[in-house]
C-alpha cells in the first residue's frame, strides 16, 4: 500500500508557544506533507470562540483538517498522520530509506 498524499494542504490550527501544535507541524514536515498553519491567538481567547469550539469542544490547539477528517489532540493527530500518510512510520518509509533526504 502506498501512503496517500493529501489532495489539499492539511490545515493545522496552531498557536505560538504550543508544544502540542509544534510537534504536529514538525511531524508534517518530517513526512514532507503540504500543510497550512492557521493561527489561533490564545492570548485573545480565540480558542474559546464559538467557531473554534465547533472544531474542538475542549478549546485546545492543535486541530487538523485532512480532507474529510477533522481531528483534535496531538497524539491522535500523529497516529492519524502516520496511518494515512507514512507507511510503516516516517523512519522506515522516508528517513531511513532516504526518501526525505533525496
Ligand atoms: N491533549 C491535547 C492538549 C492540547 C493543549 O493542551 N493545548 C494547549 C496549548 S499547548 C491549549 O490549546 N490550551 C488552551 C488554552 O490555552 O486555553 C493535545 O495533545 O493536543
Amino acid at each position: 500500500m502506498i501512503p496517500a498524499r493529501p489532495v489539499q494542504p492539511i490545515k493545522v490550527d496552531s498557536s505560538t508557544l504550543s508544544g502540542h501544535a509544534h510537534r504536529v507541524r514538525l511531524f508534517l514536515s518530517l513526512l514532507g506533507l503540504p500543510f497550512e498553519t492557521i493561527g489561533v491567538d490564545r492570548r485573545k481567547g480565540e480558542q474559546r470562540g464559538a467557531e473554534f469550539l465547533r472544531r474542538n469542544a475542549f478549546g485546545q490547539v492543535p486541530v487538523i483538517e485532512d480532507g474529510e477528517v477533522a481531528l483534535a489532540d496531538s497524539n491522535a493527530i500523529l497516529h492519524h498522520l502516520n496511518g494515512r500518510h507514512a507507511l510503516g512510520g516516517p523512519c522506515r518509509s522516508r528517513l531511513v530509506r532516504g526518501g526525505a533526504a533525496s
